[in-house]
């Protein structure tokens, strides 16, 4: 351990440090809980679909203004992948495609994800806040507030073991997505990891990646709270209001 609290931490204390947030990610929410033990009802599934939507086409977004705001040719040509896993390309349709067949697999037209009708509001708060700290913060910054994506991984293997089980009704198709995001998670951690241990240099610094990485597990904890709310409790915003 580094001898006082002003001395910078090694790369490995440092990435110990961020891998000790994984109690925070949103995978340990109630939300998520009910989901991966097959207590959630199909409107809940459904509506979690439909939100996550959003995360999802937003992400290419959050990437590019990450990519306007950096210099470096070499991080870009690294960077520019994650738009098109996403995006898709020639050949490979991509992971909002692939989201439009989850869609699909649970029961919900192509159309509907892409209205966005199902949007909560403060689901869309929350995804808000983070392409537009992207957008504003210097790019090594904004690039490892996506290393949330550390614990990444085992959330779509668990939606991979769980789901069949525990949704039968889900066409299995709609899986795709979280196959290829167990690969693409891991190549982007491992370049999103190597950008930020060596960014950060003084312990202040590091310090300071504690934080922007707990702003973005509150970003997705907050999701879940406002699902929870419409999709549990069954108490979107406005239940009580007469129309
Ligand atoms: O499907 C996800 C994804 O493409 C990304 C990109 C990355 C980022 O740039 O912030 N984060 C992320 C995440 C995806 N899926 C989430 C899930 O629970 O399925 C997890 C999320 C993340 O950990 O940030």
């Amino acid at each position: 351990m580094s001898p006082n609290k002003n001395t910078p931490w090694s790369k490995q204390e440092f990435e110990k440090k961020l891998r000790e947030k994984e109690k925070y990610y949103h995978i340990n929410h109630e939300f998520h809980l009910l989901m991966n033990s097959g207590k959630l009802d199909k409107p809940a599934i459904q509506g979690w679909v439909a939100n996550r939507f959003y995360y999802q086409v937003i992400i290419p977004v959050k990437d590019a203004a990450i990519m306007a705001n950096c210099p470096d040719r070499d991080v870009r040509r690294h960077w520019i992948q994650r738009i098109i896993d996403h995006d898709g390309t020639q050949g490979d349709e991509g992971g909002i495609e692939a989201w439009l067949l989850l869609g699909e697999a649970v029961g919900l037209p192509r159309e509907e994800l892409l209205s966005h009708k199902h949007l909560l509001p403060g689901v869309k708060f929350a995804i808000d806040a983070y392409v537009n700290f992207a957008r504003q913060q210097p790019w090594e910054i904004a690039a490892s507030s996506s290393l949330t994506e550390l614990f990444a991984p085992t959330i779509h293997q668990k939606r991979l073991d769980n789901w069949p089980e525990y949704y039968p009704w889900i066409d299995e198709r709609g899986y795709h997505y979280f196959r290829k995001r167990l690969t693409e998670a891991r190549r982007d951690v491992k370049y999103g990891l190597d950008i930020t241990l060596n960014y950060y240099k003084t312990r202040e610094q590091q310090e300071r990646m504690l934080e922007v990485l707990q702003f973005k597990l509150d970003i997705l904890w907050t999701m879940l709270d406002c699902m929870w709310m419409a999709y549990v409790e069954n108490k979107p915003p406005y239940h009580n209001i007469a129309s």
